[in-house]
């Protein structure tokens, strides 16, 4: 599939405009510093307001816009509160799971994002705190404006109920938090079956991305074939995103990446590249990508925002 109908530098450019847009509603959110509690909520708006891709919120803005009539012209619309704290919520979610997986326990690193990481500014226990109290701030900024479209607009707050059931259990056990279970326990194992090493990628990356791809489509009112073709390309493009991920741990630049480079190496980690080697790896993050952008391209077309920023995946370097 092309992606040469507009030049890079150009689309990088709308990337960023789009992605600051999303930070605007996400900061929207945000908790007020203060009160005995004070010190976690610091933690939690320092890990979530040093930069970052706003890749997730993003996609799920524009799977929102993909299948729903309206246009993207600054008009309010009803469905824009209820879809702004999904999106916010998918941002704190996927910030809590990077300070956990930043802590001594977990991979130990001290940079992430160009800064130290929650734990090394804050303290283990600050940082163990901050984690959760985003993932539960994240329900919470669910649930609070949920509640006003119950009597606003009973179709959107069914529709907001279904887009919870799904964004809970891509993040649980049956999701983000087993796929990163199942990577916590392979750790020093240099090779594990392909298998789980599969399982641990659409776990802990696809996950997430599955989640946002189908909540924009549900709270668009998709129907259930386009809420499954959404679950299907989130997890390519996750599988592609994760390998994408490995490869510039080892050929990366430290300095774009804002953290260190061989963080797995150090971990011990089983990657697809140490399973497959670094030729496989990058065709199957070609390939992976490809796959969800042809699945994405059904709806937006292939010239269309999302489907060249999926296929944008296999080339970032950041
Ligand atoms: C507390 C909810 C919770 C979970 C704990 C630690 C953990 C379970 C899960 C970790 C999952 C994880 C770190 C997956 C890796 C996914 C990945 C490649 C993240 C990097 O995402 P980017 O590049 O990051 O979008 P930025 O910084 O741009 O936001």
């Amino acid at each position: 599939m092309s992606m040469n109908k507009r030049p890079e530098k150009e689309f990088t450019a709308e990337i960023a405009e789009k992605a600051e847009q999303v930070w605007k509603t996400i900061e929207g959110y945000l908790p007020r510093e203060e009160g005995y509690g004070k010190k976690v909520i610091e933690a939690m708006n320092y890990s979530i307001t040093s930069g970052g891709k706003r890749l997730r919120p993003l996609i799920m803005r524009e799977s929102f816009l993909m299948l729903s009539e309206i246009r993207d012209d600054g008009k309010d619309f009803p469905e824009e509160e209820l879809l702004g704290a999904f999106m916010a919520a998918m941002e704190m979610i996927h910030t809590s799971s990077l300070v956990h997986d930043d802590l001594p326990a977990m991979d130990n690193d001290e940079y992430r994002r160009g800064r130290k990481t929650t734990h090394a500014v804050y303290g283990a226990g600050m940082a163990t705190l901050a984690g959760d109290g985003l993932l539960n701030l994240a329900y919470e900024t669910i649930g609070g404006v949920l509640r006003k479209y119950v009597s606003r607009d009973s179709t959107l707050a069914l529709r907001g109920v279904e887009a919870l059931d799904i964004l809970s259990s891509k993040v649980g056990i049956y999701g983000m938090i087993g796929g990163q279970s199942a990577d916590l326990e392979s750790e020093g194992q240099s090779d594990i079956h392909a298998d789980k090493l599969l399982y641990i990628h659409e776990n802990k990356t696809s996950a997430l991305i599955e989640a946002s791809l189908m909540c924009g489509a549900i709270l668009a009112g998709a129907d259930m074939r386009a809420i499954s073709d959404m679950e299907k390309a989130g997890r390519f493009a996750g599988l592609a995103f994760q390998i994408r991920d490995d490869i510039l741990d080892i050929e990366g630049d430290a300095e774009k990446l804002g953290k260190p480079l061989h963080s797995d190496e150090k971990n011990g980690k089983c990657t697809y590249i140490s399973l497959y080697g670094m030729d496989r790896a990058k065709a199957d993050c070609q390939d992976y990508s490809e796959e969800a952008a042809t699945l994405i391209s059904r709806y937006a077309g292939s010239d269309g925002f999302l489907t060249r920023l999926i296929l944008h995946l296999t080339q970032r370097d950041s």
